[in-house]
């Protein structure tokens, strides 16, 4: 048999890199096999290292959300590019990108711009630590915000998919602020949020979780969050790393009507660069130096590269273009569970908006047990016949899938012809 260039690519990679890869989940570990490696991309779609084509639901996991390549993004980029690519000074693109982010997003009135989510979520619990001057933090396990130490406490996503949840090389002084409730729980976190009373700082979550693959709020649950943070005097947390400008221009938070007091944001606002953002109330934010004691830095951040990608991308995201992406994810969901039944298949679909995850799980899952309980074994086989199929959807149970404006009807249409028989393997 001929090795392939993505297999020659990956056996050299992983003589120099950890697993072969910069970021775990991209390794194929929990589904077996061995990674494509991506050559370029257009549209819909990329290419692999062998000239193979696929259709693409991972989007740079949620950010390409006009697809891969998009000219309008590169001629800005291009533009910029000749200008100049970062300055460690202001610029007056950072200006621009914060009248837009606090335009968009209800609960953000002051914004500051990092390069990843990881970096925007470990300054907004500094931020909330300093504001409330107290120390713990409730997160939800399942829910994944980026892999710094205190967050890395039953997480969801890479962490999740290879077993991971508490990672080595996190000591328990570094998580003893931090305590994992059950997500959707609504009585035990009321309680929990009441017994931690004035030591709570902090209570983060991902209002539509989407590192346990997608999982929605019950009824009630984000509601209690708000009600009772509020009473504590805790700030409440909204990660929207992958639902902020995806679902909504102004991210969960406006679909659900409830206003956090602190927001994080990552990649979509980066049109494909490297991005995080956090943001809330003003008199939370000027608790952040050069206002406030509460110090965090960073020399490319709001670099102008990324606000020009991000600032061009979030520009064109219209009400049309959110409707289009309804549109097509309902048109997958209905595809979804026609094919479901055809085959019998017992799956769930779980989708909001231009999210989705096929759970192999004979119940709707709610949480992380629930994601847990999932027959990962099986969506290993669907992701490998589907990617036979030339159709790339995320190598693990535990993520969510995006569409992008660049797909079309009948790419939704093709997908659902696929499943089809993928589900029969
Ligand atoms: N943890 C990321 C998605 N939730 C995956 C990052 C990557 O592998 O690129």
């Amino acid at each position: 048999m001929t090795t392939t260039r993505s297999q020659q690519l990956f056996d050299d990679a992983q003589t120099l890199m950890p697993g072969g890869v910069n970021s775990p989940v991209r390794a194929f570990g929990s589904v077996g096999g061995s990674p494509r490696f991506i050559a370029r991309g257009a549209g819909a779609h990329f290419w692999d290292e062998d000239g193979n084509r696929y259709l693409d639901y991972v989007g740079s996991w949620g950010p390409l959300i006009h697809g891969h390549a998009p000219p309008f993004i590169h001629d800005a980029v291009r533009a910029q590019l000749a200008r100049g690519t970062s300055f460690g000074a202001p610029t007056a693109l950072e200006v621009e990108m914060a009248r837009e982010v606090c335009a968009a997003v209800p609960s953000i009135e002051m914004v500051r711009m990092v390069n990843s989510g990881t970096e925007a979520v470990m300054g907004a619990i500094r931020v909330a630590r300093g504001f409330t001057g107290r120390r713990k933090i409730i997160k939800f396990a399942g829910c994944y915000h980026g892999h710094s130490d205190a967050l890395l406490v039953q997480a969801g996503s890479g962490a999740l998919t290879l077993g991971v949840p508490d990672s080595a090389g996190v000591t328990p002084a570094q998580t003893a602020d931090t305590i994992s409730a059950h997500y959707n729980a609504i009585d035990e976190t009321r309680a929990l949020i009441r017994e931690l009373g004035d030591e709570l700082a902090v209570v983060a979550v991902e209002p539509l979780p989407a590192n346990m693959g997608l999982v929605k709020p019950k009824s009630g649950f984000l509601e209690m969050l708000r009600e009772e943070t509020q009473k504590s005097g805790a700030l409440l947390l909204f990660d929207e790393v992958m639902t902020g400008f995806r679902l909504a221009r102004g991210g969960f938070q406006e679909v659900a009507g409830i206003t956090p007091d602190i927001t994080t944001l990552g990649k979509i606002i980066g049109g494909g660069f490297p991005v995080g953002a956090y943001g809330g109330r003003r008199e939370i934010m000027e608790c952040v130096a050069p206002v406030g004691p509460v110090y965090q830095a960073g020399t490319l951040s709001g670099n102008p590269m990324a606000m020009t990608a991000g600032l061009t991308s979030l520009r064109a995201l219209t009400p049309e273009k959110y409707e289009y992406l309804e549109n097509l994810g309902a048109r997958l969901e209905n595809g979804v569970r026609a094919a479901l039944q055809e085959t019998g298949t017992t799956a769930q679909m779980q989708r909001w908006g231009s999210m989705w995850t096929l759970f192999f799980s004979p119940v709707p899952v709610e949480d992380y047990a629930g994601a847990k309980a999932s027959d990962a074994q099986k969506f290993g086989r669907f992701f490998h016949a589907m990617l036979e199929r030339s159709f790339y959807l995320p190598p693990s149970q535990f993520e969510a899938a995006f569409i992008s404006l660049a797909h079309t009807e009948r790419d939704i249409d093709d997908t659902v012809e696929a499943m089809r028989e993928a589900l029969k393997v």
